[in-house]
């Protein structure tokens, strides 16, 4: 029996499922993430097809109540720790070794164990649905005190929200040492390409908020179990106190996924424009703001809990106050297109739609930053509409340009490029079709996580609903790119972006063949 691949230096390796088991190479860690990533992305889809499925007329058709309910909370937990989040630990696997000039990540086996702790925390969140009592119908939020009266199912999701957090932390200080002490020689922090930057950053970002949320559910965990009463009002506690604790990790969190999608356009646009970043310096400078500023603006979630003028005022000019570097940032990308040798392949349509969409997003929540307007719109589809924009439109987005970006280097073929920019339209006009209805059924006064709603919605929820099957499906033709690129995809050039790779930012080294265990060449 041929249980190991013989390989010229002559060690053996794993073949077999025991391969990706075992492995402690940073690009199988990477493609691992990203398939997981992507299958995540499949199971939070469905979830958010039933949702829209009992929106699509009022009234109760498709699920019952409590279904419902848990259907908003799983589709919001798998979507931003199952979805999301490991596409860009996927992207900073393949990409921050080779753009430093690192061999590998600085501890390969945490590495390994970063990624095998995400299948076990998806799995639980998954069953959870199917013990006695259902899973958690709480929301993404797991607000106090509704969480301390649920069933079992809350306690799988607690369990898996402390895995995740575990696996953030070993990525967050595998990401840190890689870059802080493995940079080839020249490679200084300032000519390091911005998505390594945005990684620094958001490691650090993770480091911070990730043990917060832990203790929130530690928390819950103990006052439901255990005797305590940190949220029980009747017992000296106090349930706001959940929604400061889960905030402080909440909106840092907004940032741990917006901060690399930035990282990735800030790599497809310049390649795509062929001239370097502009603003590289105030770039890096702009993002450590927002990073900073993330942790100081939280209750502008909780404006409707009763909190003093004073508080109110404070948070709505610390939260306008981030609308600075980010105006660096739109501001850099628009002038790095600004005159360049414009082409607009897949990732570059990604990368403009992410910035006009994001854009879009970014406005709604000045919007939502103003304490009278909140006040209004709060748990209104409002708030769905402007979070999707960020999370969809602007992370999913920039994930899709990353993916068709980088493909090319990863597994040494192409992509079919006329599916690829039918992926791109169908997602974009289906993505508006789906969210930009709720801005509306949101200031018309519709709340969020309610399975039914009055009449004169139904316009709206229709539109919307139709819109997510329509940009459901698309995702499907996505897979079909993916795998037929894998498959039988055309051998791609040493430079797939015509004068792209001429640029320092830019520039990868030559393509490793997929699957590779050398190690790759060091950056000049
Ligand atoms: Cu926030």
């Amino acid at each position: 029996m041929e249980a190991v691949h013989e390989h010229d230096h002559g060690h053996d390796h794993p073949s077999g499922i025991m391969r990706w088991v075992t492995t402690t190479n940073h690009k199988d860690i990477g493609t691992m993430y990203l398939w997981f990533s992507f299958t995540m992305f499949l199971v939070g889809g469905v979830m958010a097809l039933v949702i829209r499925a009992e929106l699509f007329q009022p009234g109760l058709q498709v699920v019952e109540p409590e279904f419902f309910n848990q259907m908003t909370t799983l589709h919001g937990l798998i979507m931003v720790f199952g979805a999301i989040m490991p596409a860009f630990v996927g992207f900073a696997n393949w990409q921050i070794p080779m753009m430093i000039g690192a061999p590998d990540m600085a501890f390969p086996r945490m590495n390994n164990w970063s990624f095998w702790l995400l299948p076990p925390a998806a799995m639980l969140l998954v069953i959870s649905m199917f013990v006695p009592g259902g899973s958690a119908g709480v929301g993404w939020t797991l607000y106090a005190p509704l969480t301390v009266q649920q069933g079992m199912g809350m306690d799988l999701v607690i369990f898996a929200v402390h895995i995740l957090g575990m696996s953030s932390i070993m990525g967050s200080i595998n990401i840190i040492t890689t870059i802080l002490n493995m940079r080839a020689p020249g490679m200084t922090m300032m000519k390091m390409p911005l998505f390594v930057w945005t990684w620094l950053i958001t490691a650090y970002l993770l480091i911070a908020a990730m043990p917060v949320l832990a203790g929130a559910v530690t928390m819950t965990l103990t006052d439901r179990h255990f005797g305590t009463n940190f949220f029980n009002a009747a017992g000296g506690g106090d349930p706001v106190l959940f929604q400061h604790i889960f905030w402080f990790f909440g909106h840092p969190e907004v940032y741990i996924i917006a901060i690399p999608a930035f990282g990735v356009v800030s790599q497809v646009l310049p390649a795509f424009s062929r001239k370097p970043l502009f603003g590289y310096a105030s770039m890096v400078y702009a993002t450590a703001s927002i990073a900073i500023l993330s942790f100081l603006v939280w209750a502008h979630h909780m404006y409707t809990v009763g909190m003093p003028v004073e508080a109110q005022l404070y948070y709505m000019f610390a939260t306008m106050l981030i609308a600075v570097p980010t105006g660096v940032k739109v501001f850099n990308w628009v002038a790095t297109m600004w005159k360049g040798s414009l082409t607009f392949e897949t990732p570059m349509l990604f990368a403009i739609g992410f910035l006009f969409l994001f854009t879009l997003g970014g406005f709604t929540g000045l919007v939502l930053s103003l304490t009278p307007v909140d006040v209004q719109l709060h748990d209104t589809y409002y708030v769905v509409a402007h979070f999707h924009y960020v999370m969809v439109a602007g992370a999913l987005f920039s994930a899709f340009a990353g993916v068709y970006f980088w493909l090319p280097k990863w597994i040494g073929k192409m992509y079919d490029e006329k599916l690829g920019k039918l992926h791109f339209w169908l997602s974009i006009i289906f993505f508006n079709v789906t969210f930009f209805v709720q801005h509306f059924s949101g200031l018309a006064g519709m709340p969020r996580r309610i399975p039914d709603y009055a009449l004169q919605f139904a316009d709206f929820n229709m539109i919307s609903s139709i819109g997510a099957f329509g940009f459901g499906l698309s995702q499907l033709l996505f897979l079909y790119i993916l795998v037929k690129a894998i498959r039988s995809g055309e051998k791609a050039p040493e430079k797939p972006w015509e004068g792209a790779d001429t640029l320092e930012w830019t520039h990868l080294p030559t393509p490793a063949p997929y699957h590779s265990f050398e190690t790759p060449p060091t950056v000049k």
